[in-house]
């Protein structure tokens, strides 16, 4: 089956949603081609904050009802060390800017249903899907739908909106990207559970070692745990998790419920440079992974659709190339920025605790940076201006 389209996005995660729906209303025409089913898109739980700046992309394209409609603010946030608790508000010290509580598969259901209801062409369960000539003038993508049927579809340009371990990426010819990666030398156990939420995101940083606590729904919560590198989900039981969390939240009556999924997450780094090659764009995970620290991940995704939603419809609807061919720098100024905060923060979070991670003089340096943010205004608004 042959036909044409000016844009083909691969993935229907925050990233390629996003750029679907913004498209749409610019009039470009697009397609989006997503592996699996709805269903499991729908139901993939991970982040839980949309910026500042999300939440006004959303705003800007005329998406504020569809997406953020019910949605609360956040903007206080909870740090307790050694059980002491500390409260920090990011959004009274970052000018009024505060992220929206948005489950991330939430946002991803809100973005398929305005997507569809604009008449937007979304097809799940798209298997082996290919990208071909992409260094040329007249890519093409392939995939074989549900029937079996081999689809071939001529487009102009190629998003590539399917994560760290899609096909966009991998599809660029060896040497042709720079990469980066970094591994923080230490894990996080990620566990969500039917435990009622505290009111804002918490922190605990003890000897133990680091854990979080945050919303995902009214009585759902997900949960972090620092572990080693490679650590055994097999070896982290319910009774030691609990026990763990109400140690490091510094909480003996910690509410808690039944636990409904438990992850190991390794807290490693990775960038591409650039993020386009020829006629295709990488967009969120497929060109950057940064660790769930400050909550940067599901917020960078979007930004860039932003970016490249605008690139696009200046090359399709005005003809201007240049912010196309500013897409990649633009996007990877933000994503060092955000990737220099979430290590600058893991490692004061983690070190200021855990005196094994990084030693007795750096856990000192790592109390000292915490201190600063109580005792200093300008560190304060400094942090609050990166975290909002
Ligand atoms: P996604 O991975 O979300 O979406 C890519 C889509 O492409 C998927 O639907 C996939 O099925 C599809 N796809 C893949 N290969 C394909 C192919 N060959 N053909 C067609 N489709 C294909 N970020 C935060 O900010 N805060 C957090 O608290 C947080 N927690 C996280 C917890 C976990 C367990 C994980 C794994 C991530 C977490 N993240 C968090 C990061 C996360 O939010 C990502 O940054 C975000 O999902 C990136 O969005 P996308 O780039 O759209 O990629």
């Amino acid at each position: 089956m042959r036909e044409s389209i000016e844009v083909v996005i691969i993935g229907s995660g925050p990233a390629g949603l996003t750029l679907a729906n913004l498209l749409q209303r610019a009039g470009v025409g697009c397609v989006v081609l997503e592996r699996q089913s709805r269903t499991y898109v729908e139901q993939r739980q991970r982040a839980g904050v949309l910026e500042h700046d999300g939440a006004r992309l959303f705003e800007e394209w005329g998406l504020g009802e569809s997406v953020l409609a019910g949605t609360t603010a956040g903007g206080m946030l909870e740090i307790r060390l050694d059980g002491q608790p500390r409260f920090f508000d990011v959004a009274a010290l970052a000018g009024g800017r505060a992220g929206r509580i948005v489950p991330q598969q939430v946002l991803v259901g809100r973005l398929i249903e305005a997507f569809l209801a604009g008449g937007g062409d979304l097809r799940f369960e798209a298997a082996e899907v290919t990208p071909h000539g992409l260094d040329g003038s007249a890519p093409t993508v392939t995939y074989r739908d549900t029937a079996g049927v081999v689809h071939e579809i001529a487009c102009a340009y190629v998003a590539g909106c399917d994560g760290f371990h899609g096909v966009s990426r991998a599809s660029v010819p060896e040497g042709a990207l720079t990469t980066y990666t970094y591994e923080h030398g230490y894990g996080w156990l990620t566990v969500l559970a039917d435990a009622p939420a505290p009111y804002h995101p918490l922190f605990g940083i003890h000897p133990a070692g680091f854990a979080a606590q945050f919303a995902r729904g009214p009585g759902a919560s997900r949960f972090y745990l620092e572990c080693a590198p490679g650590a055994d989900v097999g070896e982290w039981g319910d009774e030691r998790i609990w026990e763990q969390l109400r140690l490091r939240l510094g909480d003996a009556g910690l509410p808690t419920g039944p636990i409904t999924e438990k992850l190991f997450v390794e807290m490693r780094c990775f960038v591409a440079d650039p993020m386009r090659y020829g006629r295709l764009f990488l967009v969120g995970d497929a060109a950057h992974i940064i660790t769930p620290m400050g909550g940067k991940g599901m917020n960078l995704a979007i930004a860039d659709a932003g970016v490249l939603a605008r690139g696009l419809r200046a090359a399709l609807r005005e003809g201007d190339e240049r912010p196309l061919a500013a897409y990649s720098e633009t996007c990877l100024k933000r994503v060092w920025d955000h990737q220099e905060f979430s290590r600058w923060m893991g490692e004061m979070m983690h070190e200021a605790g855990n005196a094994t991670l990084a030693g007795p003089f750096r856990r000192q340096l790592a109390r000292a940076r915490l201190e600063r943010l109580f005792s200093s205004d300008a560190a304060a608004r400094a942090f609050a201006d990166l975290m909002a």
